[in-house]
């Protein structure tokens, strides 16, 4: 009755009268309540990575733990084209590793091209814990892992890694000749694809909701495969392919780096949940971002996905590309690989 009344008032304001206001500022959505603990983390390895994450989620353990945990999974993998050092290297035929991590307390660490360490995700660890900063990158951050007992591995590509190298060299025609960067084409960069034809990207990111209700996330990659020396992407870059805030929520991101860091990525997801969003929506939000900056035809080679978990454990992601997907888990027998939305 009182709503009807109010309606009728309405309609002898007119339109010209009502004060329509903002999306974010609309009334409150009811709220939603998902699962705890949970874990989702990018791509297909993000299966067995859940594994590891959950045995400390299940036994009420700290989400920061198991996002460390589960990423080593990835990280340790042999046949990995994108992360750990198995993976494909730079167009000197060097891997290095972008890795970061953050906490319930926003607290963040990060590492940038790190090499020959085999658990680059621990050390972004150690860098939050025991240091007084946030990202230590190169050699300096090699010599901090030995510093903490990490052991510096072999200077050697994995035999799948090799190949894939001696192949893209054939093609590239790559020599590290002065000025290279000026020359027309993509040659001498990190392809948007890769010769099987999949978009050159890969990363584990993996976020996660404990039974207390914290977030916490990883991220770790090698970045994409025959980038330049000394190029560093958004894994590392707290806001851009990692972010957590344990009142909103936390995102992760995958796919061009590049284009994460241009429009701040994960920090925009969080802050648009922030702002009443559910996940999938934030998510979508900063995907239309990237493609807005973007012409019709550059975008069409660019992947960039995000996943998201909010404060009372939902989840959602979104691509800007057909074939991202993501694993999801928060029961012994639920592990599951979900096809994500995308925009083109
Ligand atoms: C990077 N975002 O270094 C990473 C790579 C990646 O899926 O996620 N690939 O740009």
């Amino acid at each position: 009755m009182i709503h009807r009344r109010r309606i009728l008032k309405w309609g002898t304001m007119g339109f010209s009268s009502m004060i329509i206001t903002p999306k974010i500022f609309s009334s409150p959505k009811k709220i939603m309540i998902g699962k705890k603990p949970l874990v989702i983390s990018t791509w297909d390895a993000g299966i067995n990575a859940n594994k590891g994450a959950w045995k400390i989620l299940r036994e009420k353990g700290r989400a920061l733990d198991a996002v460390e945990a589960g990423v080593m999974i990835t990280e340790a993998e042999k046949d990995n084209c994108c992360v750990g050092l198995n993976a494909y290297p730079d167009r000197d035929g060097h891997v290095t590793l972008d890795a970061s991590i953050m906490d319930e307390y926003g607290n963040a660490g990060s590492v940038a091209f790190i090499e020959r360490i085999k658990h680059p995700i621990s050390v972004a660890r150690r860098v939050m814990e025991k240091t007084p900063h946030v990202m230590l990158a190169g050699s300096g951050a090699q010599q901090f892992a030995v510093e903490q007992g990490f052991p510096l591995e072999e200077d050697k590509l994995s035999d799948s890694a090799q190949k894939a190298y001696d192949e893209w060299l054939k093609k590239s025609e790559y020599k590290p000749v002065k000025n290279i960067e000026n020359t027309k084409g993509q040659n001498a960069f990190a392809p948007n694809k890769l010769s099987n034809g999949s978009f050159n990207h890969d990363t584990i990111g993996m976020i996660a909701i404990d039974a207390q209700g914290n977030l916490s996330g990883s991220c770790t990659t090698s970045g994409l495969a025959f980038k330049m020396r000394g190029r560093v992407g958004d894994s590392p870059i707290p806001g851009a392919g990692l972010y957590v805030d344990n009142e909103v929520g936390a995102a992760v991101s995958t796919g061009v780096g590049e284009e994460v860091i241009k429009i701040c990525g994960t920090h925009t997801v969080i802050e648009a949940m922030r702002h009443g969003m559910n996940p999938e929506e934030a998510c979508k939000f900063a995907v239309e971002r990237v493609i807005k900056r973007n012409t019709a035809e550059k975008i069409k080679d660019i992947q960039v996905a995000f996943i998201a978990i909010d404060k009372n454990g939902n989840y959602g992601g979104y691509a800007i590309q057909k074939g991202f997907n993501y694993a999801v888990c928060y029961a012994d027998d639920y592990n599951e690989l979900i096809d994500s939305k995308y925009s083109l």
